[in-house]
């Protein structure tokens, strides 16, 4: 996994646009944001998926980059003022504390599309409609039916009493969509029909939720420091949670669960599946 990290990084370096090129401001808040820190949870399970399917490994880094674009571009704009209003992630000030407002709206959005430029540049897959697909998928996991409109609910849910289903809704979407894209898109860049695909997109969804509901946890576990964003937010914020909703204890039982329930979903594609199990468990057993 760690090797998988800092070959994403180093794509991802790569990927992005330099600093000494104007705009360099935003090229540099680019840079900021994206580099230097982050899981790379989603590479890895591109990677991981894609491993399986036999397929080329640079065009599962571009996926990849792309998918870690989409998050970093998400995590951007979730800090602003606007949104969540936060001055730390991944142990740094967020982008508009270190550069400025409309800087980080811009780089939010220079990040999303230089995802989608990533995915659609350069011939990534044989056959140019899985590529269309592929572009596609990301797309809707990222949009208004996807991470967007989570969001969008996790904004209007802020102070109100939700039901499991909402909640459980809200998180499939804001967070487990792009996490199950990333398990996609990885898959895809190989060759790979419905007998693989069924059960990579149960194990993603699963998932991601799994990732949601630790992140929950974490928030009211884990101190800042060892977080790098601030901690105890969704309580200070008002924000129903699977804490608020079920308590600590319930909502581990829930996390090992749907770790069960993900690691079942890949048990028929054999060995080849094992960096997919080792992922599950990772998310489970974070501490950040
Ligand atoms: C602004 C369109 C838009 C969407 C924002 C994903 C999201 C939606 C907001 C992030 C808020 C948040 C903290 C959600 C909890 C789950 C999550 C995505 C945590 C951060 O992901 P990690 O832990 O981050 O993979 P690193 O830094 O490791 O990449």
């Amino acid at each position: 996994m760690a090797a998988m990290q800092q070959r994403t990084e180093a794509a991802l370096a790569v990927a992005l646009p330099d600093p000494a090129i104007a705009p360099d401001r935003l090229h540099e808040a680019m840079r900021y944001a994206v580099l230097g820190g982050g899981k790379r949870v989603r590479a890895l399970l591109v990677h991981a998926a894609g491993q399986l399917t036999g397929a080329d490994t640079a065009a599962l880094d571009r996926a990849a980059c792309a998918v870690e674009l989409i998050h970093a571009y998400s995590l951007v704009h979730d800090d602003m003022p606007c949104m969540d209003d936060d001055v730390l992630r991944r142990g740094k000030p967020t982008v508009h504390v270190e550069y400025d407002q409309a800087t980080a709206l811009l780089t939010g959005d220079a990040l999303q599309t230089l995802a989608f430029q990533l995915l659609s540049e350069q011939p990534n897959v044989a056959d140019p409609s899985v590529q269309l697909e592929m572009i596609a998928l990301l797309a809707r996991a990222s949009g208004s039916r996807g991470m967007a409109g989570g969001q969008a609910i996790d904004l209007a849910s802020v102070g109100r009493e939700i039901s499991r289903a909402e909640l459980e809704f809200m998180h499939i979407h804001k967070t487990g969509a792009l996490i199950r894209a990333a398990v996609l898109l990885g898959a895809r860049c190989g060759a790979c029909d419905a007998k693989v695909l069924e059960p990579l997109d149960r194990y993603g969804k699963l998932v991601g939720l799994l990732f949601q509901v630790v992140d929950d946890i974490l928030d009211t576990q884990a101190d800042t420091a060892t977080l790098g964003k601030t901690a105890g937010k969704d309580a200070d914020h008002d924000k129903p949670t699977y804490v608020s909703l079920l308590g600590i204890t319930e909502a581990q039982a829930l996390a090992h669960t749907l770790l069960d329930d993900a690691l079942s979903a890949i048990k028929p594609l054999g060995p080849g599946a094992r960096r997919l199990d080792d992922i599950a468990s990772f998310i489970v057993n974070r501490r950040f």
